[in-house]
């Protein structure tokens, strides 16, 4: 009977058919992790053949002051609590100068919601960043960020997002998703951007023209049906917009938050999650493995699973993984030995801008 599934499954996926639901299931099940990394293989190799693809970038976090209360979170702060910091715009104009001469082509700014910064105050710092660095790509903002401010500043998501793009915004990061079941999403996170208003503002950024990425938070307390009912959301709506660029499954990280006892998933669940992802997201042109949050080593496996992009060289300047106990204290990549891990892995080595067009092919 199993062999059976498997064996239809496969088929659909030679022929470049959609899975169903009860596919996906299937695959979580009842397939073995040879199995399922050979099938993402094909899969991947259809869309992006042998290439990986890296970027050169670093993160800016100007504040982990946060008026939500994510339970999974380890990285927020209230103001005045011990740890809590914010950079004011001098502050994060002197973190984009000390990048400068690095051949940088993207800086990633997201942080907590900061219950004081509203549109224009992040509209002005784009626009000052823009004036010293025109050539930077700034991927800013979760759709959990843009909501506060959107809304604090009394605008439609559409006019909001169109002021952001016309102050340089030129794409959105795919934070914010964590897991889109209405009633595990009131256990996790229940005060901050529901499921409707996540989806509906990467629609509207893709109606104006934005790319936009997409996350989940996976190994906590949801079950297969819900991830897979997470990535349906996801297919459904890039079905329309084709807006998504990339899937980005983060793995919970237990370290130093209100559900550490519940402990992390292996690395076997890790790699089933990346192969089904990559199957079942016919529609998201690439499968992204985060490599501050698995390890560099579960990263270049990850690469047999369907996996086609390793984010960027980072350079030390994200929290949000160390903070939640990541391996890796100060992850930085330099691009010699993120090209040497991934020619290592027998692929090809793709230096991309953020829109993953080919800056250079090693
Ligand atoms: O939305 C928070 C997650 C996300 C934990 O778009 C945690 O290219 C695991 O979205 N364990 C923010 N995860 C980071 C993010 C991201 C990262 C890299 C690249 C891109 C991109 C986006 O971090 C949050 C939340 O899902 N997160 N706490 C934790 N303890
Ligand atoms: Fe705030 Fe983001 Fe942490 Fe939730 S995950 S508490 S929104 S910083």
């Amino acid at each position: 009977m199993t062999e059976e599934i498997l064996k239809r499954i496969e088929e659909k996926v030679v022929a470049s058919k959609r899975i169903s639901d009860d596919d996906a299931l299937a695959l979580f099940e009842r397939a073995e992790l040879g199995f399922l990394g050979r099938l993402a293989s094909i899969s991947r190799t259809k869309i992006n053949g042998n290439k990986v693809y890296f970027n050169r970038n670093f993160h800016l976090e100007p504040t982990n002051i946060c008026v939500h209360n994510c339970v999974f979170c380890s990285y927020r702060r209230r103001v005045n609590q011990e740890g809590a910091w914010e950079m004011d715009k001098a502050a994060i104009l002197k973190e984009i100068d000390r990048f400068t001469d690095r051949n940088i082509t993207e800086v990633h700014i997201v942080g907590g919601v900061h219950p004081q910064r509203d549109l224009e105050y992040y509209a002005d710092i784009l626009r000052t960043i823009k004036a010293k660095r025109p050539e930077l790509h700034i991927k800013a903002f979760t759709a959990v960020e843009l909501d506060f401010m959107i809304r604090k500043n009394k605008k439609s998501f559409k006019e909001g997002l169109l002021i952001l793009k016309e102050a340089g915004l030129g794409s959105i990061p795919g934070g914010g998703a964590e897991i889109f079941d209405e009633e595990l999403r009131k256990q996790l996170c229940p005060d901050k951007t529901d499921t409707k208003t996540w989806l509906e503002i990467h629609q509207t950024a893709h109606e104006i023209g934005l790319s936009t990425n997409v996350t989940i938070l996976y190994g906590h307390i949801e079950s297969y049906h819900h991830r897979i009912d997470h990535m349906k959301r996801i297919r459904n709506l890039q079905d329309k917009t084709h807006g998504f660029q990339v899937f980005i499954p983060l793995k919970y990280k237990h370290m130093n938050n209100a559900l550490s006892s519940i402990g992390e998933v292996s690395s076997i669940e890790d790699l089933k999650n990346y192969a089904v992802s990559r199957l079942y997201l016919d529609n998201i042109p690439h499968l992204k493995a985060y490599w501050p949050m698995i390890g560099k080593d579960m990263a270049a496996l990850s690469l047999d699973f369907g996996v086609d992009d390793l984010d960027g060289t980072i350079d030390d300047t994200t929290k949000i993984y160390s903070m939640a106990g990541a391996k890796d204290q100060n992850p930085s990549f330099n691009t010699n030995k993120l090209v040497k891990l991934i020619k290592d892995a027998g692929r090809q080595a793709v230096e991309r801008d953020t829109l993953y067009n080919t800056i250079k092919a090693y």
